[in-house]
């Protein structure tokens, strides 16, 4: 079994206990962790709705409910993996470049370690810091991006850095490489056609929620895994790809998305995907009186642990550091 894993639920009750993530261990050094859980509590990059600094309270809240066991690829969790809640990277509320300064300093020695990070949102802007700490380690990375929108702008309001915008900038910084990355389930109204032209034009890989309908859930899996190959990779849930029915409680809604079932489907069929980090975010509370958007997040976080042993169990090395790896990878 991992070194750090959550409390068996059997002999404490999972309603029981420290709201961590799962439960686990709140541990602050890298060693002997595979996986870090880190709450992004930052929202004052959001476009319309804020409140989604307390998206990660709310989503280890939920996750107590997880069980360790995942029925479908067959694993347990933490027979393969060590993981840990390394708690809320801090955050300067109100001033954004500040606030993706200090995410990325505080993920780095995580990332440097080869620690497998997991970002509980927050608002989407977060991924910035996330990225800047991850490809100071493996290089810039396949982006596989599930979202109703691309991120893509430019500038809003005439600022550079918002919610609305981290995509091109991470591609500015060069933390992702375009031509392995990948956005899916992109809809709604939008200002006009160049909103998603200007994601192809920068290179990305689209699938709107449209084709991905059509290709099915399988064939969009594989459009994935063909993009970003055995390439370095990070997912980042927008929780908003779901349809409002099943995630509420978000900043920017558009409906006509997808069933929980088909993004937990979709998420399954991404087995085999080298990734070196994954996030959830714009999960916003304030507008979740059920609990259900935080609920679906943490399963969603579930997936990826369970996507992650999985590849343990199958016996698929781990990806390497930058400076371990052959070059041109
Ligand atoms: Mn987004």
């Amino acid at each position: 079994m991992g070194r750090y894993q959550p409390p068996d639920a059997l002999a404490f009750p999972r309603f029981a206990g420290i709201r961590t993530f799962m439960r686990l261990p709140h541990v602050q050094s890298p060693e002997g962790v595979d996986v870090a859980v880190v709450g992004l509590p930052f929202d004052t990059g959001a476009t319309f709705r804020v409140g989604a600094r307390f998206g990660p309270e709310a989503i280890r809240s939920a996750s107590v409910l997880l069980r360790p066991y995942h029925p479908f690829l067959r694993v347990n969790l933490f027979e393969h993996l060590s993981v840990v809640d390394a708690g809320d990277a801090p955050v300067a509320p109100g001033f954004i470049e500040d606030s993706l300064r200090r995410i990325a300093e505080f993920l780095t020695p995580w990332a440097a370690a080869g620690v497998i990070l997991i970002g509980l949102g927050g608002d989407h802007s977060v991924l910035l810091g996330e990225l800047r700490a991850v490809a100071a380690a493996y290089g810039p990375v396949a982006l596989v991006q599930l979202d109703s929108h691309p991120d893509t702008w430019d500038a809003y309001f005439g600022h550079r850095y918002t919610h609305g915008t981290v995509v091109r900038r991470a591609i500015e910084e060069g933390l992702i490489l375009p031509q392995r990355s990948i956005q899916v389930g992109l809809r709604g109204p939008i200002y006009g056609p160049e909103d998603w032209e200007a994601a192809r034009a920068l290179g990305l890989e689209i699938v709107t929620a449209g084709e991905a309908r059509a290709l099915g859930l399988e064939g969009t899996a594989r459009r994935i895994l063909q993009r970003v190959g055995d390439h370095p990779a990070f997912l980042s849930v927008d929780i908003d790809f779901f349809d409002p029915a099943y995630a509420p409680g978000t900043g920017t809604p558009e409906v006509g998305g997808f069933a929980s079932w088909e993004g937990l489907t979709l998420l399954r069929g991404l087995i085999g995907l080298p990734l070196v980090g994954m996030d959830v975010v714009e999960v916003l509370p304030a507008y979740d009186p059920a609990g259900i958007t935080a609920l679906l997040a943490a399963n969603v976080v579930y997936e990826v642990l369970a996507l992650l042993a999985a590849r343990r169990r199958d016996g698929l090395p781990a990806v390497a550091l930058l400076g371990a790896r052959p070059e041109g990878m």
